[in-house]
C-alpha cells in the first residue's frame, strides 16, 4: 500500500478539479487527466479482484471529442461497460485530494465492495491514436504496477476491439481468439460466409474521421480480400493529430447533415463515417438531384431488425422475441415504423450504451442503436443455442439458418462497433439487393436537428422520463413545451452531455425549416442559463 502513495505522488490531482464518470467514463481536456488515469488504474485492479481475478479492460480514448481531449473507460468481463454501481467508486478515487486520502478511499472501496486482497488482479489496456495517449497510458501503468496488478498492453486498438479482447479472455476463447488478428478472423470469416453468392453494389466509401478506424479497417479489409470487399477510404490521416474528427466523422454527419468537405461526390453511391475510436457508424448518400441523405443509427437498427426477422422466419425459427432499444434522439418516424410496420416492441432508455445494452438483454435478440450511430445486436445465450440446435427442414431453411448463425459471429456483441456494423449493413444491402435510396425509402425521417449549446454549468440541467423532460432549471421545460406546441409533429428536448461540457438540444417536426427554427429557439432558451 505504501507503494501506492509513493506512485500517486507522481500524479497529483489538479487543484479544484471535480471529476465525474460520465456517459462513457472520464472525458475532458487531456492535460487534466493524469491523476484520473492513475486512479482508474487502481480501480481496474480492484474491479478485477472483486470479480475473482477476471480480466478488466481499460480503454484510453475520447471517441468523437476534439483532438485536445482524451478519456478513459473501464470494460467489464463480458466486454460490457463498467457496472453502474461502480461508477461511484471511480468518482470517489478520482476526486481524492491528497495521496493519503486516495489511499484511505482505496481501502474504503476494498471494504465497501467486499474485496479480498489476496485475489490476483488482471487488466488489459489499449488506446486510440490521440497524441496524448502514450503519456496517459504511462500513468495508468504506474498505478497497475504500484498495486501489483498483472497487465497486458494491446497497443493501439479501436474501442470495440478492446471490448472483444476482454470477452475472449474471460470466456477462455469461447467468444474468439483474444488478439487483434483473432478479431479480423472471426468477423472476416463470418462476412465471407454471408456474402457467398452475393455481391456489393459498387464500392463503399469510408470516412474514418482520421482516427484509429482507418488502419484497422484496412487490416480487416486485407484479411477479407479485395474480391469480397470493395471499399475506398478517406480521412485516414492518423499522423496529423489535429485532423481527428475535424470536419469529418460520424458526429459531423449527424450534426451537420452534409458531406465532409473534400469528399468525392458520386450520386447514388454508399458512404459511411466512423468516429474517432470506431464505435459509431453513420451511412449517407447523395441523390441524383444532389440532395444529401443521412442513414443514421435508427435506419441501421430498422435494417438489422427486419433482416434478422426475415432470416429467423426463413429458417423456420418461430417465436424469436426481437426488440429494438432506442433513446430520446430516435426519430419519431423510426419508432412508428418499428412498432407499426415491423410489428416489433421498442424501449426508450437514457443516452449511453450502458443503458441501451442493459435493456437489449431483455429480448432473445435485442437490437440497440443510438441515432448517432452507436449500437449493436445482442443474441441471448438461449437464442444462440436455439439457433445452433435448430434443424432446417429444407435447403432454403438451411441457407437462412447458416446466414443467421454467421450473423451472430459477424456482429460484435460486446458493444457498438463501426467496423462490424459496416460489414453487417453491407451484407444486408447485398442480400436485399438494395441501393442506399431503397434502404432510405423504408420510412421517411421527420426532419431533425441536433445542436450543441455551451453553458456555464451543465450540471443544472437535470432530466427525467429517459431524458425527454427537464426537471431543472425550474420552469424551462414548460417554456420548451410551449414552443413545441406551436409546431406540427413537433418534439424537442434538452439534456446535458455526459462527454462534453455542453447541453445538447434535439428537435424534429414536419418541415426542415420549422425543425431548424424550433432547435434555434430551444437553444436560445437554454443559452440563457
Ligand atoms: C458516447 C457514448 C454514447 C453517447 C455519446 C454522446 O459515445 O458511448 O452512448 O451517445 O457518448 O453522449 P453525450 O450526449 O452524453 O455526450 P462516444 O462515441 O463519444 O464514446
Amino acid at each position: 500500500m505504501a507503494g501506492i502513495v509513493e506512485a500517486s505522488a507522481q500524479h497529483p490531482k489538479p487543484e479544484g478539479a471535480l471529476f465525474s464518470y460520465g456517459t462513457a467514463g472520464f472525458r475532458m481536456k487531456a492535460n487534466l487527466l493524469d491523476s484520473v488515469m492513475f486512479r482508474v488504474g487502481l480501480l481496474a485492479g480492484l474491479r478485477s479482484k472483486r470479480l475473482g481475478g477476471q480480466t478488466i479492460g481499460v480503454m484510453v480514448t475520447a471517441s468523437h471529442n476534439v483532438p485536445e481531449d482524451n478519456g478513459v473507460k473501464l470494460v467489464d468481463p463480458m466486454g460490457e461497460m463498467l457496472e453502474a454501481s461502480w461508477e461511484q467508486y471511480a468518482t470517489l478515487l478520482a476526486n481524492s485530494t491528497t495521496d493519503e486520502e486516495l489511499l484511505e478511499n482505496y481501502e474504503l472501496v476494498f471494504k465497501k465492495a467486499n474485496i479480498r486482497a489476496d485475489v490476483p488482479a488482471n487488466v488489459v489496456y489499449a488506446r486510440d491514436t490521440r497524441e496524448s495517449g502514450p503519456a496517459l497510458v504511462q500513468s495508468l501503468v504506474d498505478a497497475l504496477n504500484a498495486a501489483g496488478t498483472k497487465s497486458q498492453d494491446y497497443g493501439i486498438l479501436t474501442t470495440p476491439q478492446l471490448h472483444y479482447v476482454v470477452r475472449c479472455i474471460n470466456t477462455k476463447g469461447a467468444y474468439g481468439e483474444p488478439t487483434e488478428e483473432g478479431y479480423y478472423r472471426k468477423i472476416g470469416d463470418a462476412y465471407r460466409v454471408l456474402m457467398k453468392g452475393k455481391h456489393q453494389n459498387g464500392p463503399i466509401t469510408i470516412d474514418a474521421a482520421n482516427g484509429v478506424g482507418a488502419p484497422k479497417m484496412k487490416k480487416l479489409a486485407e484479411y477479407i480480400g479485395k474480391d469480397h470487399f470493395d471499399y475506398k477510404i478517406i480521412n485516414d490521416d492518423v499522423d496529423t493529430p489535429s485532423k481527428l474528427n475535424h470536419n469529418c466523422g460520424a458526429d459531423y454527419i449527424k450534426t451537420q447533415q452534409r458531406m465532409p468537405p473534400g469528399t468525392p461526390v458520386q450520386p447514388g453511391a454508399r458512404y459511411a463515417s466512423f468516429d474517432g475510436d470506431a464505435d459509431r457508424l453513420m451511412y449517407f448518400y447523395i441523390d441524383f438531384d444532389n440532395t444529401f441523405h443521412m442513414l443514421d443509427g435508427d435506419k441501421i437498427a430498422t435494417l438489422a431488425a427486419s433482416f434478422i426477422g426475415d432470416l429467423a422466419r426463413a429458417s423456420g425459427l418461430n417465436g424469436l422475441r426481437i426488440g429494438v432499444v432506442q433513446t430520446a434522439y430516435a426519430n419519431g418516424a423510426s419508432t412508428a415504423y418499428i412498432q407499426k410496420s415491423l410489428q416489433l416492441p421498442t424501449i426508450c432508455t437514457p443516452t449511453g450504451v450502458k443503458h441501451l445494452h442493459h435493456a437489449a438483454l431483455k429480448y432473445d435478440c435485442g437490437v440497440y442503436f443510438e441515432a448517432n450511430g452507436h449500437g449493436t445486436v445482442l443474441f441471448s445465450p438461449a437464442c444462440l443455442s436455439t439457433i445452433a440446435s435448430h434443424e432446417a427442414q429444407s435447403p432454403a431453411q438451411k441457407t437462412a439458418l447458416d446466414s443467421l448463425q454467421a450473423l451472430t459471429d459477424l456482429i460484435n456483441q460486446t458493444v457498438g462497433d463501426a467496423l462490424s456494423d459496416l460489414l453487417m449493413v453491407e451484407v444486408i444491402l447485398a442480400h436485399k439487393g438494395w441501393s442506399p435510396k431503397e434502404w432510405d425509402s423504408t420510412y421517411t425521417d421527420l426532419p431533425n436537428r441536433l445542436v450543441r449549446v455551451e453553458v456555464n454549468d451543465r450540471t443544472i440541467f437535470q432530466t427525467t422520463d429517459a431524458e425527454r423532460k427537464l426537471v431543472s432549471p425550474e420552469g424551462l421545460q414548460e417554456r420548451i413545451d410551449a414552443l413545441v406546441g406551436k409546431y406540427k409533429l413537433g418534439r424537442a428536448f434538452a439534456r446535458a452531455s455526459g462527454t462534453e461540457n455542453a447541453v445538447r438540444v434535439y428537435s424534429e417536426s414536419q418541415t426542415r425549416g420549422e425543425t431548424d427554427e424550433l432547435a434555434m429557439k430551444v437553444r436560445d432558451l437554454v443559452a440563457q442559463f
